[in-house]
């Protein structure tokens, strides 16, 4: 009889999920015991990066991907990065070892008391299987569950489960296939494509997942059919629309107020794959103008749910999409125009670049398909002025805001698409969160690009005292950091650039690994 071990790595070979990211502990040992060939174990040092490097490369792929963490400690360690892989829909898949079942009650050391409920508030599915037997279909489910909730799941295994035989109804998980359909029904379809064909002056909203969902070709094609303006929906974590297009009007600001401010003078707006919406900034008002009726088109049921406002239609955006591309009211748009003009970068008074200087220097000097992963928190306004993003995936932020994701989804991003120029925009905070996983691009020989933009602060966070009435708050300057000797620590090669002309000169050469740029920055504000 093949052990309960031998079926889950067969049923794992067969979903494609044979890149396993992960920091293994005594528990998870029997786990990785005689992984078959074809598997790939990328470590990661701690699990923050761990689960960053992971939610990068499943965003990359698009398929959900194998997280392997030590059970409290390790998996406690992992939740602030959860929270991005929340917020992005990623489909993590995590397994996370258990003391063996006789020592779980005693509370042994490495025992994780009730470990599903640790992780329960972030994940959609958290289980620990009842008994060996059903630890199979419990990691098929925990994968199914993670591909259509499109959200991290955990599931907590006894170690001594792994060697336990597996009959034949535990080897049925093998042939189990579970497929999604969420084309709107005919009636739906026309309902919404009437809707839009009798508006006025419709505006449309793109949230991240329809770059997730590969239709950032399509919501271009459905715009310039509609002639009508395309924001971003607010707190984004992908591109959806190319930010230079006639037709885009930047990323929507995150709070009530300004939102419906944005609104004004449309009737309708259509809001795609984004929930309603994801504020941050407290700033009460109105949630829509008077005389603006919102309709909101995501596959997330939670989100249609618990938005505050509108009409909500449970589907795929994508799906919805090809509807109204084919249905005949909804043409009319004039041709587009140009592109709209990039401005000449801002230039700093003191010894730093300003930053739109050094993102002038990536525009110009990496190639145009670069993606981007950016967790550089008060150079936003600066980011979006200066650059001019065309392709699907060209860029990702951590999509709850949680520090931690950038340096590794970098290294996950390039792992997961080794023909494509990466590079990670990172600020000098934000890199201390997520910092072992240059160990993990050098050992992998990751081609990676991390700029570093030094500004010896938490720069967003002076912004936010001054917004909240709290300017003089302590814990906001980080100086005494040379990330070049951290990079090459890690086994990074690294260099600092003084000006813009060295920093283009570094920019143009294409090293085979990972280096990491550092650069000194003037302090901006993020709007
Ligand atoms: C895990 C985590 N801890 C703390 C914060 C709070 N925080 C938000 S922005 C920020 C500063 C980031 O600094 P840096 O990367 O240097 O970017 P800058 O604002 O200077 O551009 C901090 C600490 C957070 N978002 N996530
Ligand atoms: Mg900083």
């Amino acid at each position: 009889m093949p052990s309960v071990r031998r079926v889950s790595h067969a049923f794992l070979e067969r979903q494609g999920l044979t890149t396993v990211f992960g920091n293994p502990g005594s528990n998870e040992l029997p786990f990785l015991a005689g992984l078959p060939e074809g598997f790939r174990y990328v470590l990661g040092l701690h699990e923050g990066a761990v689960v960053g490097m992971a939610d990068g490369y499943a965003q990359a792929t698009g398929r959900p991907v194998l997280v392997n963490l030590h059970a409290a400690s390790g998996s406690g360690n992992a939740m602030g990065a959860l929270t991005n892989a929340v917020a992005s829909r990623t489909p993590l898949v995590v397994v996370a070892g258990q003391q063996v079942r006789p020592a779980i009650g005693l509370e042994a050391n490495l025992a994780s008391v009730d470990a599903p409920a640790l992780m329960k508030p972030l994940v959609g599915w958290a289980a620990e299987p009842t008994c060996a037997a059903d630890v199979p279909r419990a990691l098929a489910q925990a994968v199914f569950e993670a591909r259509l909730q499109r959200r991290p799941t955990y599931l907590s295994v006894p170690y001594d489960d792994w060697s336990a035989d597996a009959d034949d109804n535990a080897r049925a998980v093998l042939d189990r296939r579970v497929l999604r359909a969420a084309v709107p029904g005919g009636e739906q379809g026309r309902w919404l494509a009437e809707e839009v064909a009798s508006a006025a002056r419709p505006a449309l909203v793109l949230g991240g997942d329809i770059d997730s969902a590969g239709r950032f070709d399509d919501a271009v094609r459905l715009a310039e059919r509609l002639g009508c303006p395309v924001w971003a929906a607010p707190s984004l974590f992908r591109l959806p629309f190319p930010n230079r297009h006639p037709l885009f009007r930047g990323v929507l600001p995150a709070g009530i107020a300004p939102v419906a401010e944005a609104f004004e003078g449309h009737d309708l707006v259509l809001v795609l794959g984004a929930p309603v919406f994801r504020y941050h900034e407290h700033l009460p008002g109105r949630y829509l103008p008077a005389g603006t009726r919102l309709i909101q088109v995501t596959e997330d049921a939670s989100a249609a749910a618990r938005a505050p406002v509108g009409e909500a239609l449970v589907a795929d955006p994508g799906a919805v999409i090809d509807v109204l591309l084919a249905s005949p009211g909804t043409g009319g748009g004039a041709p587009a125009g140009a592109p709209l003009p990039v401005p000449e970068p801002l230039t700093a008074e003191g010894p730093g670049l300003h930053p739109e200087e050094v993102f002038a220097a990536l525009r110009e000097e990496l190639p145009e398909d670069t993606a981007y992963v950016v967790e550089s928190t008060s150079t936003n306004a600066a980011w979006w002025r200066q650059m001019d993003l065309r392709r699907p995936g060209s860029y990702y932020f951590p999509a709850a805001g949680g520090l931690g994701f950038g340096l590794p989804g970098a290294v996950g991003v390039a792992m997961a698409q080794p023909g494509r120029p990466v590079a990670g925009v990172i600020g000098d905070g934000s890199a201390n969160y997520g910092i072992t996983a240059l160990w993990t691009a050098a050992q992998h020989r990751v081609p990676l690009t991390v700029v570093l933009l030094r500004n010896g602060t938490y720069g967003a966070l002076r912004w936010f005292g001054g917004l909240l009435g709290v300017p003089d708050t302590p814990g906001t300057d980080i100086p005494g950091l040379d990330f070049t000797r951290i990079a090459e620590g890690y086994g990074v090669r690294a260099q600092h650039v003084g000006g813009v002309a060295e920093l283009r000169a570094a920019l143009a050469e294409r090293p085979a690994g990972p280096r990491l740029i550092q650069v000194d920055t003037a302090l901006t504000t993020p709007s």
